[in-house]
């Protein structure tokens, strides 16, 4: 897609989605002055523990019309617990673009930035690069269920994990395609078919499926109690991982932990087809502990914006804001970086240091 012009929602939401949003939105303002974009921004309040307060709903009822209008939604966070019960505001909200907009990959990447030191020892910038590929519209994130015999000593709860052939196979097309597109050509698959009897032997089943038309990409397959241990003992070796919506959550946590911090990972919920808009939002949930201080890392809102315009074909511009964020991090100036990895400075100081970095 290689339009010259985008029209972006801007949904801030809660907590540090509000500190790092400004910054998310400069630095894209900046590569498209620096290479004469047109990005329109439109802010919206909705899809906020606010609007909740306010209006008793996450969202109006008119929330998809008004979307559907943008080619992009660029989303802060979710989620204020002493305010709305979490399982609220994410269905209210997150999980409710991701469905009805049909982004079903949510692309996460894993790289061990310049000037980021990894809890892992010995491991230098460059040496843990991979991605990981979530399912993200079905899976064990379920509305389906129900609870029986409430309040009694029989008080039961069910809900169900869906897995259709459409849903499975489309991602794992995806992560196949991938896997493909890179040097390594490597699949790592995530299951727990041993103790998971029915829908996680049916994912193994597709993965062997869909590998009989990519021949050239190895694959392997781990539980995930074990390939948890992997991410932490052997990050180096994986290309691509594929994963269910909940096995594709924890993972995307982990790595970027693995690679120093998680305030610097993003991650794209791509609606492939381009019917809808995709959604681009860092990992990073609304951190209520540290929200008010300013002092969240910004980098993984301005990086989600990287890939948006990546996304678009702005691949140019996509580049100069990737590197931009490598010079800003490999400089490593203590004053300008943030807590979270070893610095004293603070979200403006950061956010502002990779604006100007975008801009030179
Ligand atoms: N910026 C991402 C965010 O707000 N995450 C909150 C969260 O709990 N997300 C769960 C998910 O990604 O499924």
């Amino acid at each position: 897609m290689t339009s010259k012009s985008l029209k972006i929602a801007v949904i801030p939401g809660d907590g540090i989605g509000i500190e790092v949003m400004p910054y998310g939105v400069r630095c894209l303002q900046a590569a498209a002055k620096r290479f004469n974009l047109s990005l329109a921004f439109e802010h919206f309040e909705f899809a906020s523990c606010d609007y909740y307060a306010k209006h008793g709903a996450m969202m109006p009822d008119t929330w998809k019309k008004t979307l559907s209008g943008f080619d992009a939604i660029y989303f802060g966070a979710v989620g204020m617990p002493d305010q709305v019960p979490d399982d609220v505001s994410l269905w209210g909200s997150l999980l409710k673009f991701r469905r009805e907009f049909d982004q079903y990959i949510n692309l996460r990447p894993c790289r061990l930035m310049p000037g980021v030191r990894s809890p892992l020892a010995g491991r230098k910038p460059g040496d843990i690069d991979f991605w990981i590929v979530r399912e993200n519209t079905e899976g064990e994130y379920s509305s389906v269920g129900g609870t029986m015999f409430e309040g009694t000593e029989r008080e039961t709860v069910i809900q169900e994990t869906i897995m259709t052939r459409v849903g499975v196979d489309r991602v794992l097309r995806y992560a196949f395609d991938l896997a493909a597109s890179r040097p390594r050509k490597k699949l790592t698959s995530a299951t727990k078919s041993n103790g998971i009897s029915i829908t996680m032997p049916y994912w193994d089943a597709r993965v062997r499926e869909m590998h009989k038309k990519y021949p050239d990409v190895a694959v392997e397959k781990y539980h995930i109690d074990i390939l948890t241990a992997h991410f932490v003992q052997r990050p180096d070796s994986f290309d691509v991982v594929v994963g269910s919506n909940l096995f594709g959550d924890i993972l995307s946590d982990l790595g970027p932990a693995c690679t120093g911090t998680i305030g610097i990972a993003p991650s794209a919920n791509i609606n492939p087809t381009g019917d809808f808009p995709s959604l681009f939002e860092p990992v990073h949930g609304s951190a209520p502990d540290i929200f008010g201080k300013g002092i969240a890392n910004p980098v993984g809102m301005i990086w989600a914006g990287q890939m948006m315009l990546h996304h678009f074909g702005f691949t140019e511009a996509a580049a100069s804001m990737l590197k931009a964020i490598e010079n800003v991090l490999e400089r490593g100036d203590l004053d300008v970086t943030t807590a979270d990895i070893g610095g004293r400075g603070n979200t403006q100081t950061f956010g502002e240091a990779v604006e100007k970095e975008i801009l030179t």
